[in-house]
């Protein structure tokens, strides 16, 4: 798969692309980046991509032209396949791990980056198919969202994370919230690494017990402790099987201030 990124910021990018799995993409042949300097399509001598918002106000705006001149550009290799134009902002619907999904099912994508103050709205209309953003904050670019939009597909990519099954057990992970099969899109269960003693902070005992059925219940449970706890929200959405909802009844029941005998 191919992300083809319009920026201002070129340089901001090559830590990402040269660190863990995104390098590791790009390596297997299973990613290819291409940067594309925002400013290498405007016409004038001074390489101007902004300019002052018509009505008046504080900012500056992205111009037009250079934008739909470097689409055209990256288009131009294959004129005929329908690719997506995706352009970064706050106003853009939220990237979630279906989103993701459907991206990494995608030959090419072409991620344009806009600033906080804003992008002429001819973008948004005629140029760019689909508007992510990241999150409900302000950025003043859409690099870091770009650098989360390809860290975030590249995992997904055949082959890229060694093991599989680690992907699919993830948080939101491919059998996370948008699959709705018995038992999924919980938060992820605690993991634990030696010592089994650090500082007299203990590993549970069941991890150390050798007994995968067990672990397994442990493992859920935490799962389901978690979500309940720090993303409530996520539970209402899920189908959940007999176990898991009378382990949740037991965590609830837990967590139930215990009544005194004077009430
Ligand atoms: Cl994609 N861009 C900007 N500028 N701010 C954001 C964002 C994107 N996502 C959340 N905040």
């Amino acid at each position: 798969m191919q992300f083809d990124v319009v920026t201002i910021f070129p340089d901001f990018f090559r830590s990402i692309l040269e660190c863990g799995l995104v390098k590791r993409a790009q390596a297997g042949g299973q990613l290819r980046v291409a940067l594309h300097d925002l400013r290498d399509f405007a016409e004038d001598r001074h390489r101007t991509v902004d300019d002052r918002p018509f009505g008046g106000g504080p900012g500056m705006v992205f111009k037009p032209r250079p934008l739909f001149r470097a689409v055209e550009a990256i288009k131009s290799d294959e004129p005929e396949a329908a690719i997506p134009i995706i352009l970064l902002s706050p106003q853009g619907r939220l990237l979630r791990q279906p989103v993701v999904e459907e991206l990494s099912r995608r030959r090419r994508v072409v991620l344009i980056c806009g600033r906080y103050e804003g992008v002429d709205e001819r973008v948004a209309e005629n140029l760019a198919t689909d508007e992510l953003s990241i999150g409900d904050y302000v950025l003043s670019g859409g690099e870091v969202a770009a650098a989360v939009v390809m860290e975030s597909v590249a995992r997904l990519l055949p082959g890229v994370v060694g093991n599989e099954e680690s992907v699919e057990q993830d948080s939101f992970g491919l059998d996370g919230i948008s699959g709705r099969e018995a038992g999924s899109g919980l938060l992820d269960c605690p993991h634990y690494t030696r010592p089994a003693d650090f500082r007299g902070m203990t590993v549970p005992e069941v991890l150390l017990s050798g007994d995968h059925e067990e672990v397994r219940r442990w493992r859920r449970r935490r799962a389901l402790e978690k979500t309940w706890r720090k993303r409530p929200e996520l539970l209402a959405g899920l189908d959940l099987n007999k176990e898991d909802l009378r382990l949740l009844d037991e965590i609830k029941q837990a967590s139930l201030p215990v009544l005194s005998r004077e009430g």
